[in-house]
Order: structure tokens, then C-alpha cells, then sequence
């Protein structure tokens, strides 16, 4: 590369990936694959509209690429239809919202501090001014139960248009066959954001809302289910010709969607990202994916347990999926921000994060939030997860002994250089 001043931040962030260990949840290491399809020339190339109908000439081969990624992700989650063409999981859940209600309309979704996202309505979203948002919350944070029974009273009472299931900070299984019988009960749309488990859906480790009835499902595409960075919306129904203005109907929501994602919404679609969606879709069918995907599940419960045994308070006691979350201010008398600088002092990677309810300002919060995506695909087991929750509780406690947090910092890079990261590796 030309621009060596690119290239040496480049080097720089691909050696720190080297040496340290990934636990934010939400992140991932992609394929040398998925990797190249990203930068790949495909990035010259505009194409508004979609494969078969587009705005722009030249369309042969992004038409395939496009059309793959999409069967692909239909294959993946059972689903009757895909758009691939969102740029964020955040896009994702603005266009079903844009495809679904009229201004003013009502949503029922997960409460941000009880673990849901700031596209389900948290009041500092543009969405907050067009749509009423209305939240349920756990029952229990003990154990994570949702309070299915206040979450019907609430449909009940506000008639949402769409009831959205799906978090980004909750490590439980939620109970979809309740959401279908309250979403049915109120003719809403069912919309699962699955965000951060959809790797998990689609290699069988955690359920898929759409065996329960659900109309919609929005993602990511770079978490579990390790593609690039970018959206996805999957729907069940009638596939129709998204230049075409159809009625607002629930079988009508493929291309509802479609209609919204562009012209509505988008211009040109990432075809390099949508080719590298391509290639992440081809990877998680395969079978090696089931196994990756149960793996991410054993390794967050063991560490989840190892943490236990170290004092690490657990908000919801556990995890059922990839993702854990931290009270390490009930249990250490510290904030999330302290906890976050210490273990990055040590090369290990997670983000401070809310507790339900919590009483610390978001900057300084009571929890830390980690999982184990990241670190199964670099290869680690159950047997590496004691020794991270045992670097982790030392890095806390000696957080103000430099020669320590050296030392530790130390082991850990060579730990995790024993570790490539997947696009250091040379496919056969
Ligand atoms: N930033 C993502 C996460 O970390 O969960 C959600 O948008």
C-alpha cells in the first residue's frame, strides 16, 4: 500500500488483534475469505435496485454475487425471503419499523437497560420521534425471566403494531412461543432481532423464532455469525416485484421491506460487503459451523461459572447463549469503565455496560459485558476459560501494581499469539 501512513495503522491494529483476546460479544474475527470478498473490487461498482432490476448498467456478476448471498441466507434461517442490502443491524430494524407502522404508531419492545438496543426505541432516537415505544422488562433479574405477564397487559393495553423480541445485553434463551401467542392475540408483526445470536440460530445452538411464528427476523451479519460488518432482514411471505407498490399486509412484508430498504431508505447497495455477506453465509452452512456455534455456548457457560467461582457477580445468575454480563460493581466496588481499562491494561478486550436498572451514569456503569465468540473462532476451549476468568479477577485486584499488570499483560499476548487470528492462516 501507497499510503504507508494507512498501512502502518493497518499493521499496528492487525498485531494488536494478534496479541490480545476479543470478549466483546458483539465482535468477531472474520475469514482471509471474508476478508478479501471485502476488499475486493466490487467497491467500484454501483447497483441500485435489485438483482435482475437495477438502475445502472453492468450488472452480470453483481447480480450473481447478490443473488447468492440471498438464497444463502434464506438456506440459513428457513426463511422466505432476504434483503442483504442493509449497511448496519441498526438500518435493519429502521426499515421494518419504515415498512410496518405510520408515524405514531406503536412498538413493543425489550427496555434498554433491561437488555435491549437503542433502535427499539431508547428516547434519544430519531425513531423515538416518529413511533411510541413502549417496554417490557424482566421479571426476574435473578434469573432473567422476562415478565411475559406484564409484557401481554402492555400489549393489551397499547395494541402495538410490532412486538420486537431480541436484545443486545441479555444472556438468556427468550420464550418466542410466548411472544407469538401475545403478538397473535394483538395482530402485531412478529419481528425477532437476533443480532447477536443469528450464528448461534443458524449452526442449531439457540432457537429460531421463525419455528414459532415469527413474520421478520433483522441481524447483523459480523457477530456470531462472523461475516462482515453490515445488516440482514429475513421475512416470511410472498416474494413480490419490489418496483411495484403493493397493499399492507402481512404477506406482503417481503416486499414491503424490500420497497423500503431502497428506494425508501438506501441508495447504492456495499456490493464488496454483500459479496463478503456471500461468502459468510457460504461458511455458517457449512458443518463445521454447528460445531463452532455449540462451542461458543460451552465456552461462555464455563467461563460464566468460573467467573461465579471468582466473585464475579452475574446479572440473570448465567448465560444460556454466547454473552455474559458483569455486576462488578456489587462485586468489587469498582465501575465498569475501571474494570474495562484494567483488563485492556492486560490485552484483554470487553466493553463496560449497564446493569438492569443500574444506578451509575452510562459512562461509568456498574457492569462489564464479555462473551465468547470471539475467542472459539481463534480456537479456544473450555479449559482456556478458567485461566481467562483467573486473569481477569488478578487484573481486577491488581489493578494499581504496574509490575502485576505488566507482567500479566505479558503472558497473556503470549497466550495469545499461540492463537492466529483466522485470515493470518493460509488456506489450502
Ligand atoms: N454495538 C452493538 C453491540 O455491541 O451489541 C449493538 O449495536
Amino acid at each position: 500500500m501507497l499510503d504507508t501512513t494507512i498501512a502502518d495503522l493497518i499493521q499496528k491494529e492487525t498485531q494488536r488483534q494478534r496479541e490480545g483476546l476479543e470478549l466483546i460479544p458483539s465482535e468477531n474475527y472474520v475469514s482471509r475469505d471474508v476478508l478479501e470478498a471485502m476488499g475486493s473490487i466490487f467497491t467500484n461498482k454501483y447497483s441500485e435496485g435489485y438483482p435482475g432490476r437495477r438502475y445502472y448498467g453492468g450488472q452480470e456478476f453483481t447480480d450473481q454475487v447478490e443473488m447468492l448471498a440471498i438464497e444463502r441466507a434464506k438456506q440459513l434461517f428457513g426463511a422466505d425471503h432476504a434483503n442483504v442490502q442493509p449497511h448496519s443491524g441498526a438500518q435493519a430494524n429502521e426499515a421494518v419499523y419504515h415498512a410496518w407502522l405510520e408515524p405514531g404508531d406503536t412498538v413493543l419492545a425489550m427496555d434498554l437497560s433491561h437488555g435491549g438496543h437503542l433502535t427499539h426505541g431508547h428516547p434519544v432516537t430519531v425513531l423515538a420521534r416518529q413511533y411510541n415505544f413502549v417496554r417490557y422488562r424482566m421479571k426476574d433479574v435473578a434469573t432473567g425471566e422476562i415478565d411475559y405477564d406484564a409484557l401481554r397487559e402492555l400489549a393489551l393495553k397499547h395494541k402495538p403494531k410490532i412486538l420486537l423480541a431480541g436484545f443486545s445485553a441479555y444472556p438468556r434463551e427468550l420464550d418466542y412461543a410466548k411472544f407469538a401467542a401475545i403478538g397473535q392475540e394483538v395482530g402485531a408483526l412478529l419481528v425477532a432481532d437476533m443480532a447477536h445470536i443469528a450464528g448461534l440460530i443458524v449452526g442449531g445452538a439457540a432457537k429460531n423464532p421463525f419455528d414459532y411464528g415469527f413474520h421478520v427476523i433483522t441481524s447483523t451479519t459480523h457477530k456470531t455469525l462472523r461475516g462482515p460488518r453490515g445488516g440482514l432482514i429475513l421475512s416470511k411471505g410472498i416474494v413480490g416485484n419490489p418496483l411495484k407498490k403493493v397493499a399492507k399486509t402481512i404477506e406482503n412484508i417481503p416486499t414491503l421491506i424490500d420497497r423500503t430498504v431502497f428506494p425508501g431508505m438506501q441508495g447504492g447497495p456495499l456490493m464488496h460487503v454483500i459479496a463478503a455477506k456471500a461468502v459468510a453465509f457460504g461458511e455458517a452452512l457449512r458443518p463445521e459451523f454447528k460445531t463452532y456455534a455449540a462451542q461458543v455456548v460451552r465456552n461462555a457457560k464455563v467461563l460464566a461459572s468460573e467467573l461465579q467461582r471468582l466473585d464475579f457477580a452475574l446479572v440473570t445468575g448465567g448465560t444460556d447463549n454466547h454473552l455474559i454480563l458483569a455486576d462488578v460493581h456489587t462485586s468489587f466496588g469498582i465501575d465498569g469503565a475501571v474494570a474495562e481499562k484494567a483488563l485492556d491494561a492486560i490485552n484483554l478486550t470487553l466493553n463496560k455496560n449497564a446493569i438492569p436498572d443500574d444506578t451509575l451514569p452510562p459512562f461509568t456503569p456498574s457492569g462489564i459485558r464479555l462473551g465468547t465468540p470471539a475467542l472459539t473462532t481463534r480456537g479456544l476451549k473450555e479449559t482456556d476459560m478458567k485461566q481467562l476468568a483467573e486473569w481477569m479477577r488478578a487484573a481486577l485486584d491488581c489493578r494499581d501494581d504496574g509490575a502485576t499488570i505488566s507482567a500479566l499483560q505479558k503472558e497473556v499476548k503470549q497466550f495469545a499469539l499461540r492463537y492466529p487470528l483466522p485470515s493470518d492462516r493460509i488456506d489450502k
